[in-house]
């Protein structure tokens, strides 16, 4: 099977499970775990902050992030695509007792025009806005990138106007490279950044929360809360430690797979992709051209060998990672190509 529903299906590398079956462990509760320890520093080195913690799930780490930031009956403004809104259960509002105020930004990229005319004050009818959630890459807009200045200027100036910024970066070392930018730079303008370890860098499972020393500790009793105070931990953070340190560097690999990919699929008829504006690993293109839903269009493809999964009910998403190989992609576009010419 050629599995391009998401960079979340990597098994670990050889490297990784080596590094696993030989990782030094403690009980991770008691902060005795010297591998996670090592994990969580080395993590906000890379990333330009004080501290870091290991957790489970970008999920995980998204929420942890949103609650050190906010109190409840507060809001957050996010784009409407976002994966915190959309992908999440809600757990803004579950945990952390927020409501999200949601703008759809062209490429999923939020500007400050926009940031600021939904930033409410607080008062005797509005609850005050105190957090801006930003997506790098976005994921359901096709893995776009924020431009640097961009970047800067939507977090500088909410931060000047009293906001706390939190970076939903799960895939922030895709962004960094198509920057070609040390990662540290893109996360500087954020006051907390979660990154995962198990989408394109191929760990099995584990995602980071970076920010200050004080956000960090807070972040730790959520996480314990949550149920995510896990015990012999560092098998996992080993992995981590080979995804942190050894795979970033060949993301460009799965970047010019995509490329390549969406090239072919906006040959076929019906379906309507502009390859120019595929920036990373993920590839988000319009199948309504085709007379075909998304699930039959999955059915089909599935019967051919290769799995991909839909955005929305218009949308296809198709993602390249370390398990996909330029081939790959060629197969799968012809299976579409057979799929789409078959109605
Ligand atoms: N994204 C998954 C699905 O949940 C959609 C995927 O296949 O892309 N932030 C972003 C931007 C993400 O894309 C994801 C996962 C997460 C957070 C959550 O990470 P996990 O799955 O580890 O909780």
């Amino acid at each position: 099977m050629i599995d391009l529903r998401s960079d979340t299906v990597t098994r670990p590398t050889p490297a990784m499970r080596r590094a696993m079956s030989e990782a030094e462990v403690g009980d991770d509760v008691y902060g005795e775990d010297p591998t996670v320890n090592r994990l969580e520093q080395r993590a906000a080195e890379i990333m330009g902050k004080e501290a870091g913690l290991f957790v489970p799930t970008g999920t995980m780490g998204n929420t942890v992030g949103v609650k050190v930031h906010t109190q409840h009956g507060q809001e957050i403004i996010c784009e409407a695509r976002s994966h915190l809104l959309d992908w999440e259960l809600s757990m803004t509002a579950w945990f952390s007792g927020c409501l999200v105020r949601p703008i759809l930004a062209e490429n999923g990229i939020l500007r400050w025009d926009a940031v600021s005319a939904a930033i409410r004050p607080g008062g005797a009818h509005s609850a005050p806005t105190s957090l801006l959630e930003i997506e790098n890459t976005h994921n359901m807009a096709g893995g776009t990138v924020y431009p640097m200045d961009v970047l800067q200027d939507v977090c500088g100036h909410a931060h000047d106007a009293g906001l706390r910024v939190h970076l939903d970066g799960a895939r922030i070392f895709n962004a960094a490279c198509h920057l070609n930018k040390p990662v540290r730079e893109l996360a500087a303008p954020a006051d907390t950044v979660m990154f995962c370890l198990s989408k394109g860098l191929g760990a099995p499972a584990g995602s980071m929360l970076v920010g200050t020393e004080e956000a960090i500790e807070r972040g730790r009793l959520y996480r314990k809360r949550l149920g995510g105070g896990m015990r012999q931990v560092g098998v996992l953070a080993a992995a981590g430690s080979i995804a942190l340190e050894e795979m970033p560097h060949r993301l460009g690999e799965d970047h010019s797979n995509a490329r390549f990919l969406a090239t072919e699929l906006a040959k076929l008829p019906g379906i309507q992709l502009d390859p120019a504006r595929v920036q990373t690993n993920i590839i988000v293109f319009d199948i309504t051209g085709t007379g075909l839903a998304t699930a039959e269009i999955s059915a089909r493809l599935k019967d051919r060998g290769v799995l991909m999964n839909s955005a929305n009910p218009r949308q296809m998403r198709a993602v390249t990672h370390y398990d996909v190989t330029r081939d790959d992609c060629a197969t799968a576009a012809a299976a579409l190509s057979e799929v789409v010419s078959r109605t």
